[in-house]
């Protein structure tokens, strides 16, 4: 016979068998929480991993735009509005051009958990396009956006569905979005965040993502009485959670080793300082450059073309790049080389083989739905400002961001601990992330 876990995959490949990073998703999440079901007589038989994993709502969308050269050009654009059982729907935007149904689906997915954890009351959602803002110019990038907004101001609202960043959508392009949704409405709402300083965003959220990884990662370490002093810290991605994650790591006396884009890593034995962090900030977020050019200043460090970072000696890992950007090999590689430590920046940034081998070594691993939290929540606080019509000073909230972490490093420790006391933060974030929407799906009946 087949198992419930088995049975109910089987169901969710007939559905979507065409998604394999969404699967990759709700695999993970079933093989924890299913156990969890069947021991709790509450959620047991009333389908609610069936309903959570298909979404409340899907919006696909034309996106045309008139590109610098006066060619017509066309996007899909997407919303997935996943689950609004605890808050509106809540998720970020990414423009790149692997975006598909598939990757938003499983990003809505982990949201959903992720916005759970968070202690705050929001749903989940994601959205995007396949448009690649790579060399467009900032003008391309406006109409594009406007174009963008053009169609998805129907479907979203301060009450209704509030997106924000993520790959490829950062401050400009929130800046743009915003602009024709205040237009097009004729209000001015806390309906994205990320929001500029003057224009109803919080401080600390440009920070919260990359933060919030170190800052749950500390917790982890302390736990084995352990801390990101004096450590290896091997960091891929060089955009928004990247830079920050690096940032924090400095700050608290880790030494950074590599940063990296799609095109390779750069490794620099004496440490990616402060002063060469603001040298990548300029480049990445102004001039909008590749990280090899980093050679060009720091002729001592080393770029390695088509290659992740984690084949460097380190520490503690965090991948802060994409998705599947670790796989077992890498996993393999980390661990004969003395790594203690995985938190994942980025989403889905470890494949399934990996998180089995770094389990297996039971070292500490955070999933990304725990540790790349503090983006999200800092959103949550932006909207919660916005709604008081107030704003709260950095150390306010980067204190708040501290708790938050803290909170969700509690409820992994929680649901997590296996019965040797190693603790399994997937299993622990997916169960506590399940419950409390879990309760109030319940609550509220079969809608
Ligand atoms: P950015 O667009 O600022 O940076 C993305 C970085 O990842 C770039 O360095 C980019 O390199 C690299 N990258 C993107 N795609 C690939 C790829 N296919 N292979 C290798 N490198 C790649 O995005 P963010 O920093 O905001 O997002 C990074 C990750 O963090 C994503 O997984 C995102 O979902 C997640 N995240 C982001 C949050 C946020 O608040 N921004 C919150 C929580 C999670 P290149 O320039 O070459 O494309
Ligand atoms: O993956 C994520 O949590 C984000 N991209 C941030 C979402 C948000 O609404 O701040």
């Amino acid at each position: 016979m087949k198992s419930n876990i088995e049975a109910f995959l089987d169901l969710v490949k007939e559905r979507n068998g065409h998604e394999p990073e969404f699967l990759q998703a709700v695999e993970e999440v079933a093989e924890t929480v299913i156990p969890y079901i069947v021991e709790h007589d509450i959620y047991y038989g009333k389908n609610i991993l069936l309903r959570m994993v298909e979404p409340e709502r899907v919006i696909s969308f034309r996106v045309c735009w008139v590109d610098d050269a006066g060619e017509i050009q066309v996007n899909r654009g997407y919303r997935i509005q996943m689950n609004s059982a605890i808050g509106p729907y809540k998720g970020g935007l990414r423009f790149h051009p692997t975006v598909n149904m598939s990757i938003l689906k499983f990003l809505a997915f982990e949201q959903v958990f992720k916005n759970s954890l968070t202690t705050l009351p929001m749903g989940g959602g994601k959205g995007g396009s396949d448009f690649d803002p790579k060399g467009k110019s900032d003008n391309e990038i406006m109409r594009f956006c406007h174009a963008f907004m053009s169609e998805l101001f129907r479907h979203i609202g301060p009450n209704t569905d509030i997106p924000a960043g993520d790959i490829g959508v950062g401050a400009r392009e929130i800046g743009f979005l915003f602009g024709m949704y205040k237009k097009l409405r004729n209000e001015f709402t806390g309906v994205l965040t990320g929001k500029g300083m003057s224009w109803g965003g919080s401080l600390i959220r440009p920070e919260a993502t990359g933060y919030g990884n170190v800052y749950f990662a500390e917790k982890m370490l302390e736990t084995k009485n352990n801390s990101f002093k004096g450590k290896d810290v091997v960091i891929s991605g060089s955009g928004n959670v990247a830079q920050y994650a690096a940032e924090k790591v400095l700050q608290i006396g880790g030494k950074v080793l590599t940063l990296s884009d799609s095109s390779g890593y750069i490794y620099d034995a004496d440490g990616i300082d402060a002063e060469k962090l603001a040298f990548v900030m300029e480049l990445k977020n102004v001039k909008r450059g590749r990280i090899s050019e980093y050679l060009e200043s720091y002729p001592n460090a080393k770029f390695v073309k088509g290659k992740t970072p984690w084949e460097v000696k380190c520490d503690i890992a965090l991948p802060c790049a994409t998705q599947n950007e670790l796989n077992e090999e890498d996993a393999n590689m980390l661990l004969k080389n003395g790594c203690i430590c995985v938190s994942e920046g980025a989403n889905m940034p470890s494949t399934k083989e990996a998180i089995t081998a770094f389990h297996k070594a039971k070292i500490l691993f955070a999933p990304g739905k725990a540790s790349n939290a503090g983006g999200v929540a800092t959103s949550g606080l932006e909207m919660t400002q916005n709604s008081l019509r107030y704003k709260w000073s950095r150390e306010e909230v980067d204190n708040k961001l501290k708790d938050i972490m803290a909170d969700i490093h509690k409820s992994c420790l929680e649901y997590g601990k296996d019965d040797d006391g190693y603790v399994d933060y997937v299993k622990g974030a997916n169960i506590a992330g399940f419950v409390k929407v879990a309760d109030a799906m319940l609550a509220q009946g079969v809608v």
